[in-house]
């Protein structure tokens, strides 16, 4: 890993072995390593703290595909892509492969900036015929917070769906409680609609849609706390693979459903959101 420079007294840009650019940030309350492939955050721990976010130990770090961890930014579709967009087009579209602009980086007391940029080109006009600018604001500090701002720079309304895919990391399955949720959700695995009774608690694999849910999710894993603060979303997508799913999987080990979970502040709606030319859309995520 070879140094490149340093863009503040508390963050680093650095090429990985592959080649990919990294930021790595360590200030006076938490350090975090930011991929501008994919404008993905990997890493987010507080000083003193464990980890908060989970990566995995079989992450591709290269840039061949997207990473298995930390905050992929799915964007501007969720999960396959929909019929308004054609069928067939990458997962979870293609802000998560592809390569971010860093247009500042700044400390300040409740700690390290980030302004990452994503902005329309003949690639992406091929996956999908807009112009855009999307923006994404990172916080480093007690919390690790996010913005994700879609700005519509065409002559056309835009609509979107997206998700923040917070991969957080957890001590066991056993030990952990989800509460906050909501009752409604879809469940994608049966594609029925269902309704959430009390905490959720992990015991097999779970592909949700909740979509009542609070501002602040509440996981609870044994002593611990993490809460997921959201706003300006509508819904939260709750995600383990477990062992069937983990195992299917290139990019993660085996047992590595067991100290992940995803609590994902999403846009989900079939609907999406429009933006209208000129106009701007943001949602947010923050883990405290
Ligand atoms: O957020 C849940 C989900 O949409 C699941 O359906 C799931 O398979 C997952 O994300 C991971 O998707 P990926 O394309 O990263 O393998």
């Amino acid at each position: 890993m070879q140094s490149l420079r340093p863009l503040t007294a508390n963050c680093q840009l650095v090429n990985n072995a592959s080649g990919l650019p990294l930021l790595y940030i360590d200030n006076g309350v938490a350090k975090a390593e930011i991929s501008l492939f994919g404008g993905h955050v990997l890493r987010y721990q507080r000083h003193g703290e464990p980890a908060s976010l989970w990566l995995s130990n079989k992450a591709v770090l290269d840039g061949s595909k997207p990473i298995r961890g930390g905050i992929p930014v799915c964007w501007p579709w969720f999960g396959p892509s929909p019929a308004r967009v054609g069928n067939g087009k990458p997962a979870h579209g293609f802000a998560r492969t592809s390569l971010w602009t860093l247009d500042g980086v700044s400390d300040h007391e409740d700690g390290t900036l980030v302004h990452l940029s994503l902005t329309d080109s003949d690639a992406t006009q091929a996956l999908w015929p807009h112009p855009f600018e999307l923006e994404l604001d990172i916080l480093v500090g007690r919390e690790l917070s996010l913005v994700l701002t879609t700005r519509n720079t065409g002559s056309a309304p835009i609509v979107y769906n997206a998700a923040l895919h917070t991969y957080l990391q957890v001590s066991a399955p056993e030990a952990i409680e989800v509460q906050g949720l909501g009752e409604p959700y879809a469940d994608k695995l049966t594609g029925q609609d269902a309704q959430q009774q009390g905490a959720l608690t992990l015991t097999a694999a779970i592909d949700r849609v909740y979509h009542q849910p609070e501002a602040m999710i509440r996981v609870q894993d044994g002593d611990r706390t993490t809460q997921v603060v959201s706003g300006n979303h509508d819904s939260i997508v709750v995600w383990t693979p477990w062992l069937e799913g983990a195992t299917a999987m290139a990019d993660m080990s085996n047992d590595g459903y067991r100290t992940m979970l995803c609590v994902e502040a999403a846009i989900t709606a079939d609907t999406g959101v429009t933006v209208a030319p000129d106009e701007e859309h943001s949602f947010s995520t923050v883990i405290i």
